[in-house]
């Protein structure tokens, strides 16, 4: 049966504590009234147009509530910044691409028009970005990207994974999040860093029945709280009003791992994509065989790999 976990709350008070959780635990936690800065009083729609004008940006628009990256529901197109905040804080729209109740969410980019640089909202964002203070919670050589999210109330993005660890920083609207530990991701029926399952809140459909058994970890983001997400864990964010935020990640392993192609801060790091794509090559090789054969071998690889599981496992409990 699902169980529901709260995500642990510090107060402004206990910064530092919240600082010491980021540092040492590997689970979620939520930094709630630390001054972020003006942003919380300043970001309404009128002021973020007023600011950042007409750059054009790449949005997602969605006729449905539930993007799903599989089924790809949605559209990518690109609209000015005051046209895409002033269409995302209303309901109802008198110039459109699909109908005119459709959603958009902005989750920014680089500038370079082949997509090859990293979003960073200080740089691509300055005019908004003296408006946001972050406290200091890694080492400044650890930054990966910033991005800036902005989002229609209702719309949620796929669950994923990034392979960083995140800061998501809530500064206007409401928004709920849920999140899953990677060790339940055999519950989340994983295809790439995204889960298959488009409803998290359908735990009895017939397609994933596993999905039933996973925990849930859920919270409410008011503005001016800062969710720290760590790397792998899955999460399913709900705008429950239009919403702005801005999230930051950084690297918690060596530069090594991460392959240095990736832009979003979700490819697999190095040795696992590899292990991946083995694991890929391997099942090719069976492809040739009768079907019980392959049935068979395929139980055969997930006793090899439950194995190598339950030493890990058993380190953890260890440790
Ligand atoms: O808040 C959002 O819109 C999505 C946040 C998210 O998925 C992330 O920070 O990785």
């Amino acid at each position: 049966m699902a169980c529901n976990v709260e995500v642990t709350i510090y107060n402004a008070e206990s910064e530092q504590g919240f600082r010491d959780h980021v540092r040492s635990q590997r689970n979620p936690a939520i930094l709630r009234g630390a001054y972020i800065g003006e942003c919380v009083k300043n970001w309404s729609s009128e002021y973020l147009s007023q600011k950042v004008g007409k750059i054009p940006v790449k949005i997602h628009v969605s006729p449905s509530s539930k993007m799903d990256f599989v089924k790809k529901n949605f559209l990518y197109k690109t609209l000015p910044f005051d046209e895409l905040v002033a269409r995302a804080s209303r309901e109802q729209q008198e110039s459109y691409f699909i109908h005119p109740r459709e959603l958009y969410y902005l989750r920014s980019l680089g500038i370079e028009p082949r997509g090859t640089d990293i979003a960073d909202f200080s740089k691509h964002y300055p005019t908004l970005s003296e408006d946001l203070r972050l406290p200091n919670i890694f080492e400044a050589s650890r930054y990966f990207s910033s991005v800036l999210r902005v989002s229609s109330s209702g719309l949620s993005l796929w669950t994923h994974y990034d392979v960083m660890d995140n800061i998501l920083v809530q500064v206007r609207g409401k928004k709920t999040v849920i999140l899953f530990n990677p060790n339940d991701s055999l519950n989340l029926y994983l295809n790439g860093d995204k889960s298959r399952i488009i409803d998290v809140d359908d735990i009895d459909n017939p397609d994933f029945p596993r999905f039933k058994l996973a925990k849930r970890y859920e919270c409410q983001l008011n503005p001016g709280d800062i969710l720290f997400i760590p790397a792998l864990w899955l999460h399913n964010v709900r705008p429950l009003d239009f919403s702005v935020a801005v999230n930051v990640f950084w690297k918690n392993l060596d530069d090594d791992f991460y392959d240095k192609r990736d832009v979003y801060g979700n490819k697999d790091v190095i040795p696992a994509a590899r292990a991946l794509q083995t694991l890929q090559n391997a099942t090719k090789l069976l492809s040739s065989l009768p079907e019980e054969y392959k049935d068979f071998y395929y139980r055969r690889m997930i006793s090899e790999i439950e194995i190598k599981l339950e030493t890990v496992v058993k380190s953890e409990c260890r440790s």
